[in-house]
């Protein structure tokens, strides 16, 4: 693969369309009484993805399977490819283990639609791979594994899959692309949308479920706009709605936001950036964030904003029901249905989590430190929520700043599944780094993650081990106060 040792920096969008064309053409060969075995990852990003490349397969009468993965492994690949398919398509997965399916998939046709970096250099002639890092376009926010496979759709169909441009916008969101805009290719994919009347951007208050949840609940649960007294405080909230003259009911239930005046939403506004507490470094402007709204979506469902939408999906991907999730990104009304019970499943095991962590905060499954907080919930907490909970006890204002969130719950094949979090928002520390030293003091799991959010896998077996050696690293860990 020349592009990979290129010397040239800048990114080279020409080449990459050029890829994703010829990929298609190479495709449209197959013969059409092939089955195509569509295997996609398993988050919003990867059910976007998929569903994407399942509505192109269906324009052109093709047949395909579909399967969704959490993960690659050798075992997991052999498991789910049938002997008699020949032709696979990776999307939102793959980059990051080519070898592997190199390896496993040898006598398949392949190919690989993703934006995650790349990990081998080693050319397989049965894989078409795809992906922006190819051509030095950066992958990680300026488009996603939805955004790749639309691109792909379009040059399959002939520019006649431009629906689910909307959809690569939720997936986008759902890989945290966006923000205060999106970037290049993100943009372009946008710019479709709009143009089709498929989505309008709006700036809305930087409120999560803005769309869905009552304006107290808004204020009461909000992590980015601190009000002293309101924020995490429900009587907090309603009093405040009082205080500035709206009453926070309707006649049949609680408001929100869509049920205000715009006389009521100004007010609101106004007395919020009155009274939150700024961050240094920011602006009034930081109370605003974008709202990408799919146009024919009732205001109250949270299919409406792409960011609840994706939420939705992540949802459905962690109940390991990522097919309802793919079903609702092709607008089937019983999949949308189906998926909105799901999320209310999802918070259910969300509320048990948090329980869970509250029953057992005072016992020996929760090692409290000076600078770390670890939890070992075993097989009570189920694994793809573990790092949700992390995530919630890191915006708790309950736990001192600085202190490290390490979390533990077990898979259903013996390995346990790691998160690593932090309160506050410390300078200078990179968690994915953090848990890199642990697991490889230990020499055994695997790790990944982003500066503010880490993970790894482990045996189940070596978690006494990975718990002496997380103690060992994280209380070595010094963290400047930030003055
Ligand atoms: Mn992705």
């Amino acid at each position: 693969m020349e592009h990979l040792i290129s010397a040239v920096e800048t990114p080279d969008y020409e080449g990459f369309n050029q890829s994703l064309k010829s990929g298609a053409e190479l495709l449209l060969q197959i013969p059409k009484n092939k089955t195509i075995r569509v295997i996609g990852h398993l988050d919003a990003d990867g059910i976007c993805a998929s569903a994407i490349m399942i509505n192109a397969l269906i324009k052109l009468n093709r047949k395909y399977a579909l399967t969704t993965l959490p993960t690659i492994t050798e075992e997991i690949l052999s498991d789910v490819v049938e002997d008699n398919e020949e032709h696979i398509i990776f999307v939102d997965l793959g980059s990051g283990n080519i070898d592997t399916v190199g390896k496993v998939l040898s006598n398949k046709k392949i190919f690989v639609l993703d934006h995650h970096q790349l990990h081998s250099t080693t050319n397989y002639e049965n894989i078409t791979q795809m992906n922006p890092h190819m051509y030095n376009i950066d992958g990680s926010n300026e488009i996603s594994g939805s955004g790749v496979v639309f691109m792909f759709t379009q040059y399959l169909t002939d520019n006649k899959n431009t629906e689910m441009s909307r959809i690569a916008i939720v997936g986008a969101i759902g890989d945290i692309q966006e923000r205060d805009g999106f970037k290049k290719l993100n943009n372009d994919i946008l710019d479709i949308a709009i143009k089709n009347n498929l989505i309008e951007v709006r700036k809305g208050l930087k409120f999560f479920g803005v769309q869905t949840k009552p304006i107290y609940k808004l204020l009461q649960y909000s992590s980015d706009i601190i009000i002293p007294g309101v924020t995490g405080s429900e009587s907090g909230s309603i009093h405040f709605l009082q205080s500035i003259g709206i009453d926070p009911k309707t006649k049949n239930g609680w408001k929100k936001i869509a049920d205000l005046t715009e006389d009521e939403k100004k007010r609101l506004i106004a007395t919020i950036i009155m009274k939150r507490v700024v961050k240094s470094g920011s602006s009034s402007s930081d109370v605003f964030t974008n709202s990408y709204l799919l146009i024919g979506e009732l205001d109250d469902v949270p299919f409406r904003d792409a960011k609840e939408f994706a939420t939705l999906l992540n949802s459905c991907g962690r109940l390991n029901k990522a097919s309802i999730g793919i079903g609702a990104c092709l607008n089937d009304k019983k999949m949308k249905e189906m998926a909105m019970q799901n999320l209310t499943d999802y918070r259910k095991e969300l509320v048990n989590a948090l329980n869970w962590y509250k029953d057992n905060a005072n016992t020996d499954r929760v090692i409290k430190k000076k600078n770390c907080i670890i939890i070992n919930a075993e097989d009570e907490v189920i694994p793809t929520i573990i790092g949700t909970l992390g995530s919630i006890l890191s915006k708790s204002q309950d736990i001192p700043p600085n202190t490290f969130i390490l979390s533990l719950a077990r898979n259903h094949d013996d390995t346990t599944k790691i998160s690593l979090r932090i309160t506050g928002n410390p300078d200078g520390i990179n968690l994915k780094e953090v848990i890199e030293s642990i697991i490889q003091k230990i020499n055994h799991g695997s790790s990944g993650g982003h500066s503010f959010a880490a993970g790894a896998v482990i045996d189940t077996d070596k978690e006494e081990e990975f718990l002496k050696a997380s103690l060992d690293v994280l209380e070595s860990i010094i963290i400047e106060e930030k003055i």
